[in-house]
């Protein structure tokens, strides 16, 4: 018997070649070569077609992602796709699940494709940094034209079935068995000799100026990614050239983003956003079932979190201190869902299921028989105590407890309960209900089943989970926390906040640190910053400007004023004399000197300084790897992905270089910073973060 993933059954005058390479039949070299072999065997067989199909759960779902970085292995995908579509017999691709990239590839190179109603078809390739190097930028447009080629080429986002149908893209959508349904189809195409993509150059070709058009809405959306813009200009090939021209072209634009540092950090972050909901400490333990949740608060991120929950179809018991109150935080999920559907994404019936299954509370009581709570109050130690004191008494011994604190610790909150290896930390984010990251937080005592059914709870939120320990801010809102202190530092240097947020958009970040503070708003950092005066260490800098905003009452865009000004009702940051008054008092008072810092230097002293503390939080053990860093910065602070998180950008920049800004940083403020021990370490070894991902 061959060990081959690529078998063909012979049935009557059909050739069944199947792929069977779990988990998702990507094309790793035996694929490839076994496709090879299978062409061979149709022409040599007695049969009139081929259907190709997948075992498993989806269609070849792309190439293997992780054999990109070894030496490429004859026969090259491109090869075999064309080995395909010059088969004198019609093959009939059969597509469920998901046929990505290379897999939709091959599908393009085959005569015919059939789809069962469910499947999705798209070329993702742009979110590994890459383009689909297999074909997709030439054969897709001779199919469905230019702008729908570059509407998903260049976004990567796969379409419907049904939507495929509508493009020309397949030919069937089968409702019942898709392996039967695509045998009735390649039975009436016996005989009929295999329509090839043409070889002359598409058509109709868009005129200059909508290619135009399109190209600058490419750009504007790629933010600073390269791959989207190959992907155009290979696209625009295909009309320009004949197909094997605009194939060898495609395949040098491949082979140049694949060795892009942007396609190394985005090949990262796919098997990093998987790997985070692996921690090593919850390897074996099973996560409880969780059908019934308490949410204590109703506010913004308790609202928020309640959104989440019933849309990943729990049931949810809100409790406030009122029923008024509660009503108010029924209503503030109501319109977080009324959005969903106002945006397409739920049904009216829909929400009204989901409203039904929240049910507002204004007593602890009405926690008894959940399987969790989560409590988001006021950050306040008393309160929080308070809180899970009394869902202590109202729950069973064994239901979880989690907290949202951002700051406070988790430990002490979970002091004098009956069960503390019950309580954990689940740090959301706000809005809650859009935001992707979970900080879990591991308090001293809590269980390893307790933390396994956090991860297992956020996945069905569709969060991604990230492992912290306990420390000031976990692990993300403690980076941003220095981060924003070596920015203070260049503002008041450079007696100015625009510089430093042009340079940190032009970065990738959405948005610079003060244009955050001011959308975030300035209280939360105040209160912290009134709660860590008393143990504050007076070595260290401290830079006075956001307390005088606050003092004067200007807390960001809310209230019409932070850092910047806002016109009423918009959103454009303004420049304020207030603030730059504010910024020149406060340097004249401490007695810096003005310096000027160039884009440049300031986005490589931002970076060092995160990328400082992450090393610190990793040998603290409060990450567990650097991957996990990476993960929270990508989805919890909008850390640009194509640059693979702060640990990775460090590889990729050169730790070495990366610890000299440090030390540079740390020179020009003696005291206020510490150069982490591991970062020096790992610069030494020269063999960067990635190693300490195991
Ligand atoms: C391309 O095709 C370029 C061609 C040019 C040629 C010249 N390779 O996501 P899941 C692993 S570029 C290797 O949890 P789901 C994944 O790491 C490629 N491994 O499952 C995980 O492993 P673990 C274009 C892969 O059901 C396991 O499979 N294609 C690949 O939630 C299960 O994955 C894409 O970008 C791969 N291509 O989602 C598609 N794909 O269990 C990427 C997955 O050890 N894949 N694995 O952690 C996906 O989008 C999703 O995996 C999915 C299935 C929608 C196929």
């Amino acid at each position: 018997m061959s060990d081959s993933p690529v078998s063909v059954a012979i049935d009557g005058d059909l050739a069944i070649v199947t792929v069977d390479n779990p988990p998702v039949n990507a094309l790793a070299h035996a694929v490839r070569e076994g496709l090879s072999e299978a062409v061979k065997t149709v022409e040599a067989a007695d049969v009139g077609a081929a259907v190709l199909v997948c075992a498993g759960r989806t269609f070849i779902a792309g190439a293997d992602i992780r054999e990109f970085d070894m030496a490429p292995k004859a026969p090259h995908l491109t090869e075999v796709v064309g080995q395909i579509e010059m088969c004198s017999k019609p093959w009939i691709a059969a597509i469920h699940g998901t046929a990505l990239g290379g897999g939709l590839e091959t599908a393009l190179g085959c005569h015919y494709r059939v789809a069962a109603a469910t499947a999705k078809m798209g070329l993702p390739e742009v979110h590994l940094g890459i383009l689909p190097g297999a074909g997709g930028t030439q054969r897709l447009p001779r199919i469905v034209g230019a702008a729908a080629a570059v509407e998903m080429i260049t976004t990567g986002v796969p379409v419907s079935a049904a939507r495929a149908k509508e493009m020309g893209l397949v030919a069937k959508v089968v409702e019942g068995d898709l392996t039967e349904g695509a045998k009735e189809f390649a039975r009436s195409v016996i005989g009929v000799t295999p329509p090839r993509i043409d070889r002359a150059p598409a058509a109709p070709a868009p005129s200059d100026a909508e290619w135009a058009a399109m190209r600058a809405k490419v750009e504007k959306a790629a933010k600073g990614q390269i791959s989207p813009l190959g992907c155009f200009d290979s696209i625009r090939n295909a009309f320009r050239l004949d197909l094997d021209a605009g194939l060898e072209a495609e395949r040098e634009g491949f082979m140049v983003l694949k060795d892009s540092d942007q396609s190394k950090a985005l090949r990262h972050a796919f098997f990093a956003e998987r790997a985070v909901a692996k921690p090593k400490v919850i390897a074996g333990a099973k996560p409880r079932e969780i059908a019934r949740v308490a949410v204590v608060g109703g506010g913004l991120m308790g609202s928020g979190i309640a959104t989440s929950l019933l849309q990943a179809g729990l049931e949810v018991t809100m409790i406030e201190m009122s029923a008024d109150a509660a009503e108010a935080g029924r209503a503030r999920v109501e319109t977080n869902l009324d959005s969903a559907v106002k945006r397409g994404r739920l049904s009216a019936e829909g929400k009204a299921k989901l409203m039904a299954a929240l049910t507002p509370a204004a007593d602890y009581g009405a926690a008894a028989g959940a399987d969790l709570a989560v409590e988001a109050v006021f950050e306040d130690m008393e309160v929080k105590r308070k809180v899970f004191g009394a869902l202590d008494e109202a729950m069973g011994a064994e239901a979880i407890l989690a907290t949202n604190t951002s700051y406070l610790n988790p430990n002490e909150i979970a002091a004098g309960l009956r069960n503390p290896a019950r309580v954990v930390g689940m740090h959301f984010f706000s809005p809650a209900h859009v935001m992707r990251l979970v900080e879990v937080v591991q308090a001293a005592e809590t269980s390893p089943e307790v933390l396994a059914t956090a991860f297992a709870l956020a996945k069905k939120m569709r969060k991604v989970a990230a492992l912290s320990g306990v420390c000031d801010g976990f692990i993300g809102n403690r980076m941003l926390s220095a981060y924003r202190r070596v920015c203070d530092y260049m503002m008041e240097d450079m007696r100015a906040i625009e510089p430093i947020d042009q340079a940190i958009r032009d970065f990738g970040m959405p948005m610079g640190p003060f244009q955050l503070m001011d959308l975030a708003g300035l209280q939360i950092g105040w209160a912290n910053r009134k709660r860590l005066a008393p143990t504050r260490d007076p070595k260290v800098r401290y830079v006075t400007v956001a307390d005088r905003l606050c003092e004067a009452g200007r807390f960001g865009q809310k209230t019409g004023a932070g850092w910047y000004r806002y016109e009423k009702g918009a959103r454009t940051p303004l420049s304020d004399p207030f603030t730059q008054d504010a910024i020149e008092k406060a340097a004249e008072e401490a007695g810096r000197e003005k310096r000027d810092f160039d884009a440049e230097t300031i986005r490589r002293r931002a970076m060092a300084v995160l990328i400082n503390e992450g090393a610190q939080i990793l040998d603290e053990g409060i990450a567990a790897r650097p991957l996990d860093i990476d993960m929270v910065k990508i989805f919890g602070y909008g850390f640009p992905r194509w640059r693979g998180g702060p640990m990775m950008h460090a590889d990729i920049t050169g730790v070495d270089k990366v610890l000299a800004d440090m030390e540079a940083v740390a020179a020009d403020d003696p005291g206020s910073w510490t150069v982490s021990p591991l970062l020096r370490k790992v610069a030494k070894s020269g063999e960067g973060f990635a190693k300490l991902n195991g």
